[in-house]
């Protein structure tokens, strides 16, 4: 952000951070508002770990929307990271966009959650997500239930996943957000590096295809990153907690290993728009979420 852009008269600009419980939608729905996919969500709860930036820009305003990790109490220390992270966020947010889920509203729309939104001098907006999979009047009296409890400047039902009513969503936040220059230019979507992109790509592929609490005991990291060849030579690791844990990655014949990395070499070469040679290793750093030195090697914190 070294310089500001030129903008004509009334425009607007500012920071929407995403907010709300574990695997309500916030990728998703974040995926849907800047219009490309640049978050990975998952079935499981806790797949973001990093806030990421995606950049709108229309005539009148541009939209910094920030996804961040699910709001949860931290068991060891990459969650205290992913906490921190949420905190980050806010501090430089214009607009809180809460997500609630519609179908089950009593979690994703508790004290903790209501606490989160509160108390802050800029707008919030709750979104009730999910909206697909409850009747409309439960979604209705759901509505009601979250004005009580909060009185958001806005609180709106949307489905992120078909896409109901996030156009709509998205021209509110548009109107919510204060005057401001134009940051970035128009084509710019994000600020994070290729590489960061990669890794979750095959921490997505990992948390698809992996069971139970393997997943969480995952980190990828892309150790090199090369353009200069015909193909990009991307060399990651899947680091794992465990002996035992490297087994199950790799799998019988190194079959898991292999068809992950065929898998997210595709969504690679997707992203990147160029073929791209995928070389995966599997390495152990014992208790790697609960160590300090380790989080930072793997870019947490
Ligand atoms: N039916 C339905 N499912 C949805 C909707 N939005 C998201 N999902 C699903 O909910 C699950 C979680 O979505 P994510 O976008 O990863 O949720 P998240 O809040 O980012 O989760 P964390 O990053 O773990 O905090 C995925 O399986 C999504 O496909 C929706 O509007 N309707
Ligand atoms: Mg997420």
């Amino acid at each position: 952000m070294d310089q500001l852009l030129n903008a004509p008269e009334g425009f607007r600009s500012g920071h929407i951070v995403v907010l709300g419980r574990p695997n309500t939608g916030k990728s998703t729905l974040f995926n849907a508002l800047v219009g490309e996919r640049l978050s990975i969500a998952t079935d499981k709860p806790q797949t973001t770990r990093k806030s990421i930036l995606g950049i709108f820009t229309t005539e009148k305003a541009q939209m910094m929307f920030l996804d961040t990790p699910g709001l949860l109490d931290p068991a060891y220390r990459l969650h205290e990271l992913m906490r921190n992270e949420i905190d980050t966020a806010l501090e430089g947010a214009d607009i809180i966009l809460c997500l609630a889920d519609a179908s089950d509203l009593d979690r994703t729309f508790d004290s903790e959650v209501i606490k989160a939104v509160s108390g802050h001098a800029i707008p919030v907006v709750v979104a009730l997500n999910k909206c697909d999979l409850v009747p409309e009047e439960q979604a209705a009296s759901s509505l009601d239930r979250i004005l009580d409890l909060a009185s958001p400047r806005h609180v709106l039902a949307v489905s992120a996943l078909a896409g109901t009513d996030v156009i709509k969503l998205r021209e509110r936040l548009e109107e919510t957000l204060p005057l401001g220059p134009r940051f970035y230019p128009e084509d710019v979507l994000t600020e994070q590096p290729e590489r960061f992109f990669c890794e979750e790509l095959i921490r997505e592929e990992i948390f698809n295809r992996l069971r139970q609490e393997l997943p969480y005991a995952i980190a990828v990291q892309v150790e090199s990153f090369d353009e200069d060849r015909k193909k990009i030579y991307i060399k990651a690791n899947v680091i794992v907690e465990r002996n035992s844990q490297k087994g199950i990655v790799i799998g019988k014949g190194g079959r898991t290993l292999r068809d992950i990395g065929k898998n997210a070499r595709g969504r690679i070469e997707k992203f990147l728009q160029h073929p791209v040679y995928l070389d995966l290793h599997v390495k152990v750093i014992q208790n790697w979420r609960k160590k300090d030195t380790a989080l930072r090697n793997l870019g947490y914190g």
